[in-house]
């Protein structure tokens, strides 16, 4: 069995246990590294979702599979990642959180990770943050980044809304404001009038880096 197919079984299988060995074996091994495991990871939730859309899959599934990927997440890879981080110096305090009405933690969550690993100091607000948090956050924390992560067509609009509430105090000038999640797009970005847009944890790593530079 390939390391994809090993992966795949344990989500399918709601194996946590079976999912934190394997990833551990893989590291150890040096068969991948954390950031390939997760990228293997993030197609299983993506296949997750396409049983969800074929109604093979429900909500409690779709639960089952998001704990059982968070697990091996907290106890093995975000560790791991944690450990690549090379960058020591703090780059610069970044808000993050998932926008009100929307739960979906997972890849705002390797969001955080990876910003962290490459040296940005990350206050995670965890989900469903409504704008005044974000914001009241930022402010109290001194950040000079607010990240909103969202999953949903439905809570997109929440984005924009955290920068309307920017302008309304005064504010947005004091921030970088980036977005991601995936309903989210380059176009929607300017929209909103955000000052950038990634399409995975990888890239808002180097579009903080472009913006701050
Ligand atoms: Co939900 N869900 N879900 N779900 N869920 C999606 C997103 C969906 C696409 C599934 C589908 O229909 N195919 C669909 C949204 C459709 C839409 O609106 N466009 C959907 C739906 C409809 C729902 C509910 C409404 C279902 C219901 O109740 N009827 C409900 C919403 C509840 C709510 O939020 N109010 C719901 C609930 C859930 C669970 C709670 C069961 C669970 C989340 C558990 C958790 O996160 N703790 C869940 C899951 C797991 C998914 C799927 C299957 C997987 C999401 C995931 O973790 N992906 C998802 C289907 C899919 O994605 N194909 C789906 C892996 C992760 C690594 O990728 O989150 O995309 P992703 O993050 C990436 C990039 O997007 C980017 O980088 C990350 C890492 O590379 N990124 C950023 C994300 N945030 C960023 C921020 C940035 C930059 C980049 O800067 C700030």
């Amino acid at each position: 069995m390939t390391l994809e197919e090993n992966i795949k079984s344990k989500i399918l299988e709601w194996d946590e246990e079976g999912l934190i060995e394997v990833c551990k074996a893989a590291l150890e091994k040096n068969e991948a590294n954390a950031v390939e495991i997760l990228k293997i990871i993030a197609q299983v939730m993506e296949y997750c979702g396409e049983l969800y859309e074929k109604e093979e899959y429900y909500v409690p599934e779709l639960i089952v599979a998001s704990n059982t990927v968070k697990a091996a997440i907290d106890q093995v890879l975000d560790p791991a990642i944690k450990e690549m981080g090379v960058e020591k110096e703090t780059k610069g305090r970044v808000v993050l959180g998932t926008v009100e009405g929307d739960v979906h933690s997972i890849g705002k969550d390797l969001v955080a990770s990876f910003l962290f690993s490459n040296g940005f100091e990350i206050y995670n607000l965890g989900v469903e943050v409504p704008a005044a948090k974000f914001i009241e956050k930022a402010e109290e924390v001194g950040a000079k980044v607010i990240g909103l992560s969202s999953l949903l067509t439905m809570s997109m609009d929440f984005q924009r809304q955290v920068i309307q509430e920017l302008e309304k105090r005064g504010l947005r000038d004091k921030y970088i404001v980036i977005v991601g999640g995936a309903p989210t797009s380059e176009d929607w970005a300017e929209e909103i009038g955000a000052n950038g847009w990634a399409d995975d944890a990888l890239e808002a790593v180097s579009l903080l880096k472009k913006l701050l530079t």
